[in-house]
């Protein structure tokens, strides 16, 4: 008998194609009203679930007594509680390495966008404010040859040290759980206690995932040691920044400005204080949103979902046991 899943994100013809052929798909369209509800109702007699941005907790999970596996389109997995997932026996994957270059193209897109004031500049042309040469009213900030400082110093971490180092001829510095020999040797990288890479750096950039010793890590006493033209990127979670404080520390010009992909609540409302300053560019959570990637991303989870319901070890296997 074919084992039955609940897909709550939308793949592909041809993936959908692939799980359909070995597996009973029962699928949730989440971007409805009672979406939630008719998740709820698809739960029981579920072996596995495949999806992403849902946080799947207790009271969801009881209503699937027979799941064996959650296939998250993700590498952050922060909607999970891992050690419940465990205790329930239940395996949790994720899409890791596919998205890493993709997410640190991200991560230099916000650092340029922001140090040049693109979005900004180009709503000013859009407007039909350019009538005369540009002045030192409109400049913007270098990127290349400054200071870079990486908070998170995983595969998105590593991948941006590289663009830092050779695409922008940056020094490279950064705060991880522990000193990377090979990442000193292969960017000239140094590794720094988290408060002197924030006195230190000209860009802050956030990659850590966000769990119980992340969140709020930056908050108003951080932010206070960054220096004044300095720039925070955050394309790791809303919560590792106590937002208030940032938006504080930006209306006061106490940093030069922020480039931001992940907010504490998404989507970010459109009465958000940060869409008020023009410090601030704010793009709605893109790390990893392009056709190329994301699909690779469903691929790697449809493997994961497959692999662990045909009783083998699939590649991403967050807490194997
Ligand atoms: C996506 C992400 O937003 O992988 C993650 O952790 O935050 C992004 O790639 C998310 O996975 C939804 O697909």
């Amino acid at each position: 008998m074919k084992k039955r899943i609940v897909l709550y994100k939308r793949l592909s013809d041809a993936l959908l194609a692939r799980l359909e052929a070995q597996v009973d798909v029962t699928w949730v369209d989440m971007t409805t009203p009672d979406g939630l509800a008719r998740l709820r109702d698809a739960l029981p007699g579920a072996q596995g679930l495949l999806g992403a941005s849902l946080r799947l907790d207790g009271p969801l999970l009881d209503a699937a007594p027979d799941l064996k596996v959650i296939s998250s389109v993700s590498v952050g997995i922060d909607n999970y509680d891992v050690p419940d997932l465990t205790r329930r026996g239940v395996m949790l994957t994720n899409t890791p390495d596919v998205l890493t270059e993709t997410t640190a193209d991200t991560g230099f897109a916000l650092i340029l966008a922001t140090a040049r004031r693109v979005v900004e500049l180009a709503g000013w042309v859009r407007d039909g404010q350019w009538n005369k040469s540009l002045g030192p009213s409109h400049f913007g900030t270098d990127v290349h040859g400054k200071t870079l400082g990486i908070v998170g110093m995983g595969r998105i971490g590593e991948a941006l040290a590289r663009r830092g180092a050779a695409g922008f001829g940056m020094r490279v510095l950064y705060h991880s759980s522990r000193p990377k020999p090979d990442v000193d040797a292969r960017y000239d990288a140094q590794y720094r206690d988290l408060d002197d890479l924030l006195a230190e750096a000209d860009y802050v950039c956030l990659t850590v995932p966000l769990n119980a010793s992340t969140e709020g890590l930056i908050g108003a006493r951080e932010l206070a040691l960054m220096k004044p033209n300095a720039i925070l990127v955050n394309i790791a979670r809303g919560r590792v920044v106590d937002e208030a404080a940032l938006v504080e520390a930006l209306q006061a010009r106490r940093i030069r400005g922020a480039g931001l992909d992940v907010f504490v609540q998404e989507p970010l409302s459109v009465d958000s204080p940060l869409l008020g300053l023009d410090n601030v560019v704010a793009t709605p959570h893109i790390g990893s949103a392009t056709h190329e990637t994301r699909e690779a991303m469903a691929r790697c989870a449809v493997d994961n979902l497959l692999e662990a319901l045909a009783g083998r070890r699939p590649k991403n296997w967050v807490n194997a046991w």
